[in-house]
């Protein structure tokens, strides 16, 4: 499977083009008194985790159409995240779910994972499903059911997937909630919410002091009338009320039509609450499309809060988890990841370029016309050419998803894995 060789192999015909497209670029910054190289240091420096369940085709509720080569195990998801970090230098990390990922030998997958280069990003508990030989439904929900047991049950399996994390170095816990009602009066709402509550709470108690729990807000879907945590403000509550270990997960395409994202997000950095990003794309709701795919300049939004933020000297340094969480139906799901991470590296590098003093001043002076046409200067620029040096760089492709075709990998994980291999997704 495509050796290191034979990715700088595959970049030599790109080569040319590439540097005199780099240094092209480096002139035209230094006119603006940006350093190019200074921005390729930060986008190499930038990680993004792959989800265990993005890696082969999910399909939709209707149907789906598998690709072939998908992987079949734990162990074939890490070797595709351990690929795709080679080819682009920056997916260092997979995230786990539980149970779609169980580990079966712990010693064995850390040395996977040593001798890959990658670490467990997040684990992600599932009560959105009944698994076989449980005792308990959760049709009617799982942390904010009325039935003690269930919640008792669902608990029980979230600090489960806390002591697989702690075993395989995670460093955080994500919870997404399915639980919600499909009918008015079906829920008793506020008393849901303090059931959930109560239960995240007793999850969070179990987590080592080095871990962080994500609390993901979705307004709908799977239920149709309400969703016990909605909205980023139900998720900040939440926060809140379990203590400082509690950050805010934003997924892109949990929002409802038109929402301003990038205000949320300016807001849970001002709150210290912002803790990770599910990146994908959305044209109406949850559609998990490619990162990047329809709204380009709103990813740049949000990036250009993320990084006034981290520039920010009243602002307390917190980290952000950033992972894709995207699901494939028409698409090789490696090359969609590709050209995710190559969207958000795009997005960061412009939100890199932003002259941020200008920016305040003509915020401060209400210059309204300067102001949005500083952040269109940077946006509009071609950033492709850092990009492409950071991958080069960091040992990768200069075009991962040309490398990754011209070197046949689907071809070949076909020939390793079988036409109708199975896998789990959204
Ligand atoms: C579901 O809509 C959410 O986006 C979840 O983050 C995720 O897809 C799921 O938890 C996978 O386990
Ligand atoms: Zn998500
Ligand atoms: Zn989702
Ligand atoms: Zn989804």
């Amino acid at each position: 499977m495509l050796t290191d060789q034979q990715i700088q192999d595959l970049n030599q015909p790109l080569l040319d083009d590439h540097q005199f497209r780099y240094q092209f670029l480096t002139e035209l910054l230094a006119r603006r008194g940006v350093e190019a190289p200074d921005v390729v240091q930060q986008l190499v420096a930038f990680q993004v985790a792959i989800p265990s369940w993005a890696l082969g085709t999910g399909g939709t509720r209707f149907g789906r159409y598998p690709l072939g080569g998908e992987p079949r195990s734990l162990e074939e998801k890490i070797q595709d995240v351990a690929l795709l970090n080679r080819l682009n230098g920056s997916s260092n990390s997979i995230s786990l779910h539980i149970p779609w990922d169980i580990p079966q030998d712990v010693p064995a997958l850390q040395q996977q994972l040593r001798e890959s280069g990658l670490t467990i990003d997040s684990m992600n508990s599932n009560t959105f499903q009944d698994q076989k030989n449980q005792p308990y439904s959760y049709k009617f929900g799982s942390l904010s059911n009325t039935e003690t047991a269930v919640r008792q049950q669902a608990i029980q399996h979230n600090i489960e997937c806390v002591e697989y994390g702690k075993q395989l170095g995670a460093k955080i816990h994500t919870v997404w909630l399915a639980d919600g009602s499909n009918f008015p009066g079906q829920q008793h709402l506020r008393r849901a919410y303090q059931r959930t509550a109560e239960s995240l709470a007793s999850i969070y108690e179990a987590m080592p002091s080095d871990m962080t729990m994500l609390i993901e807000y979705k307004p709908y879907e799977p239920h149709f009338y309400s969703t016990v945590i909605p909205d980023w403000g139900t998720s900040y509550s939440l926060c809140q009320y379990l203590g400082q270990q509690a950050q805010v997960l934003v997924d892109l395409g949990h929002h409802l039509p038109n929402t301003n994202i990038e205000q949320i997000v300016g807001r849970l950095k001002h709150f210290g609450r912002l803790g990770g990003f599910h990146f994908n794309g959305s044209m109406y709701g949850d559609d998990d499309l490619t990162t990047g795919s329809t709204k380009p300049f709103q990813l740049f939004l949000i990036f250009n809060e993320l990084v006034d933020a981290a520039q920010d000297q009243t602002l307390a340094e917190a980290a952000v988890a950033y992972m894709i969480d995207a699901s494939h139906n028409t698409k090789d799901p490696l090359e969609d990841l590709l050209q995710s991470v190559e969207s958000i590296l795009g997005a960061y590098a412009k939100a890199l370029l932003v002259d941020r003093a200008a920016l305040h001043e003509a915020q401060e002076s209400n210059d309204v016309v300067r102001a949005e046409e500083l952040l269109r200067d940077a946006f509009l620029t071609d950033v492709r050419p850092l990009v492409a040096e950071a991958y080069r760089q960091a040992g990768g492709a200069l075009s991962p998803v040309a490398v990754y075709r011209a070197g046949q990998v689907r071809e070949q994980l076909i020939q390793q894995r079988g036409k109708l291999s199975l896998s789990t997704g959204l």
